[in-house]
């Protein structure tokens, strides 16, 4: 991408602004697990704690984040797990089409299975060389650098592996079920276009 290059209709915030739907959660370390469940090829349900997670192997993404509300803020390194490895971790069942990305207090956000595997799409432990902050999504965050803010749960804790496709929290609330900021797909309604 040239630098400086925004979707349309985005333009650029100042700094890092917060945004997310109610409270930041506490990291409770002792209580905190990564699962990956649902359509697994064994039907087994995955887990690691915290520490099991910081062994697994990490990538750095230069990303570019935007909000379907209009701002976008540039040029993050993040730092952290590509979200593939996991398939790798816990096999899918055959036909698993679609991932529900889960966080803290039922937040989700539903990821093609394409989109997950993406080489940018990357489960985060620290932005440009610091540990996340609580408010930006400590101690895990999916980031999907291609797809608006939304589909990037903070306070990751789940990933389910669905055949069907369903749709995750703010694609329940009006928001585009792909949502690709480069071709605009931001509303719902938009849906009616075409996918
Ligand atoms: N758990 C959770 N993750 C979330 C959200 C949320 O409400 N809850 N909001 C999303 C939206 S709409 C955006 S634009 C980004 C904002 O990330 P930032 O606060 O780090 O800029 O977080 C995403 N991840
Ligand atoms: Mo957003």
């Amino acid at each position: 991408m040239e630098k400086g290059m925004l979707p349309p209709g985005q333009r650029l915030a100042k700094g890092w602004p917060v945004s997310h739907y109610g409270p930041v959660p506490r990291f409770r370390p002792e209580r905190w697990t990564l699962q990956v469940f649902g359509a697994t090829a064994n039907k087994t349900t995955y887990s690691w704690t915290f520490e099991e997670v910081t062994a697994l192997p990490k990538v750095t993404v230069v990303a570019d984040l935007h909000c379907a509300s209009g701002t976008s803020t540039t040029g993050h390194t993040f730092f952290g797990i590509p979200a593939r490895v996991l398939l790798d971790l816990a096999p899918p069942a055959e036909g698993v089409s679609h991932v529900m990305a889960w966080a803290e207090y039922g937040y989700s956000a539903n990821l093609r299975l394409e989109d997950f595997i993406a080489d940018s799409t990357v489960m985060a432990t620290h932005h440009d060389d610091e540990v996340l902050t609580a408010e930006h999504g400590f101690p895990l965050r999916l980031v999907v650098p291609h797809l608006y803010g939304y589909k990037g749960p903070k306070w990751l804790r789940g990933i389910e592996y669905m055949t069907q496709d369903r749709r995750g929290f703010w694609e329940e609330r009006g928001f585009h079920n792909i949502a690709d900021p480069w071709t605009g797909r931001r509303h719902s309604y938009q849906e009616d276009e075409g996918p």
